[in-house]
């Protein structure tokens, strides 16, 4: 048996986040599908909630040491802490690992909270916005977050986010970029960020984690 589980959706990102690194690190898990809109949301009803007392995915359970760890970032620290092999997804150097990690919380703190589900639905249900009002908010903060990491890029992006190594930061871009997509952003405007999104989607690790590549899929 596996002692190492995700709970997860299929299209949430920081769910996709943490099953890239699992793959980079070459981990084999059980993928647990959590449903977050069926019957109002498998993450709300009793049997998650007692994994997950916030009712976000992902959650990540190693059942052999006891361990059960919620936010997607955290999740990926602790395995390249814990897996070191075959590589580092946080360089050593403590300027370097600062810049990983802030362009990692652009994305994971400043963009995909504004357009979380349950963020959504309550603009829907209580501010009375339609779909396509809530569809411009989501493209609204996915562009003003990528207008800042385009500029970024610009004075240290090579084949990846930093350089010729992928990182904590390509982690995150892949799924925030496959979620703009979902969202209509026109990503002609951001060719740093979409050269980088093609050279992670090249590795292997990265198309196993696409969404539709998901047992749960729609
Ligand atoms: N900061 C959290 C975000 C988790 C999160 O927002 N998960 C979303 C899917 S991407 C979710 O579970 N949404 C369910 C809901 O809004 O009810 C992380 O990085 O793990």
């Amino acid at each position: 048996m596996m002692s190492l589980k995700l709970y997860g959706y299929w299209r949430s990102s920081a769910t996709y986040r943490v099953r890239i690194a699992l793959n980079l690190k070459g981990l084999e898990y059980e993928y647990v599908p959590v449903h977050l809109v069926k019957d109002g949301g498998e993450q709300h009803q009793t049997a998650y909630d007692s994994l997950n007392p916030s009712h976000l995915v992902p959650t990540f359970v190693d059942d052999d040491e006891d361990i059960i760890l919620n936010q997607s970032l955290s999740i990926i620290e602790f395995l390249d802490e814990r897996y070191p092999d075959p590589y580092s997804l946080i360089p050593a150097h403590a300027v370097e690992r600062a810049r990983v990690r802030s362009l990692a919380q652009d994305i994971a703190c400043d963009i995909q909270p504004l357009a979380n589900l349950r963020v959504l639905q309550s603009l829907s249900q209580q501010y009375d916005l339609s779909s396509e009002q809530t569809n411009d908010w989501c493209k609204h903060w996915i562009e003003k977050g990528f207008d800042g990491i385009e500029r970024r890029l610009q004075t240290q992006a090579g084949r990846f986010c930093f350089d010729f190594d992928v990182t904590m930061a390509d982690v995150c871009l892949v799924p925030q970029v496959y979620n703009a997509k979902r969202f209509g952003v026109d990503m002609t405007r951001y060719p740093l960020i979409s050269r980088i999104y093609e050279n992670c989607q090249a590795l292997e690790a990265f198309q196993q984690a696409e969404p539709a590549n998901q047992p749960d899929a729609q």
